[in-house]
């Protein structure tokens, strides 16, 4: 979809957004069901005609695909630094290359993990001490922030339990005192910033957590989208 100057000019001043597109995150711990979620909610956005890119972190570019295929190789010595950084070169060129670009389109985007994934795993996770994952994220996105970030939320051992066994990677890997942490990340992230996340309890069935998901699209993103068929 292409957009004029003229058009987004008209846009932003509306919305106050620097893009006339719309970013949305979805978080969670291991095994929350956000990839299963985002493709269902992918093919009926298709069928509606919604212009939206829907990607991951990391993996969104050819270059971020290399730098996953590291990260979560089982086995490897990787230091928190070091993970950390790669991280960080996943999402400056996912910003920069596919995220930002759809957004000057105006499209709706939908990001599976974003910045909060550092907050709550190399974060909370890791111990890396929290002001400079504030300033890498900042770094890394050009300041680019989330509208709204949908947290698919379970306990820990429960998510885990869902993972295909023998087949994980090396964060799956971590110990399960790690990913309490990173549960616990998450849920402190909602109490700080309750205005920008929306919680999703994702030990629901699918169908339901699907409903969830599109209700709160539909409420929040109404105005900008042809959204009414969403439910
Ligand atoms: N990471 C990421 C960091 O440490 N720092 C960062 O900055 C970032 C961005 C990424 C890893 O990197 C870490 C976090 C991760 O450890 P990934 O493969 O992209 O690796 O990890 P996930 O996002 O966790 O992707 P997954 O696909 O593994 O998990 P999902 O998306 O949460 O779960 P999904 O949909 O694959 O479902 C898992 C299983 O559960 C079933 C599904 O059928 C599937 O078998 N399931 C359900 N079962 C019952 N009821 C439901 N409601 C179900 N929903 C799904």
């Amino acid at each position: 979809m292409a957009t004029s100057k003229a058009s987004t000019e008209a846009t932003n001043k509306k919305s106050g957004r620097a893009y006339p597109g719309t970013f949305l995150t979805l978080e969670g711990p291991e095994g929350a069901g956000k990839t299963t979620q985002v493709k269902l909610l992918s093919s009926k956005l298709e069928a509606l005609g919604i212009p939206h890119l829907i990607t991951r972190d990391p993996g969104g570019t050819p270059l971020g695909k290399q730098i996953r295929r590291i990260l979560l190789a089982p086995g490897g010595s990787v230091s928190p630094m070091a993970e950390l950084l790669l991280y960080q070169a996943d999402r400056a060129q996912h910003v920069h290359e596919l995220i930002m670009p759809a957004l000057m389109e105006g499209k709706l985007v939908i990001c599976d993990r974003y910045t909060d994934s550092t907050i709550a795993y190399q974060g909370f996770g890791r111990g890396i001490d929290m002001k400079i994952i504030a300033e890498l994220n900042n770094i890394s996105t050009q300041g680019l922030k989330p509208e709204l970030t949908i947290l698919f939320d379970l306990e820990s051992e429960k998510g885990l339990g869902r993972l295909h066994p023998g087949g994980h990677d090396r964060l799956e890997r971590e110990a399960i005192e790690f990913h309490h942490k990173v549960r616990n990340g998450y849920l402190s992230l909602v109490q700080e910033e309750p205005k920008r996340f929306a919680v999703i309890d994702a030990t629901k069935a699918l169908s339901a957590v699907q409903e969830d998901l599109r209700r709160i699209i539909l409420e929040r993103f109404s105005d900008r989208y042809q959204l009414a068929s969403l439910l």
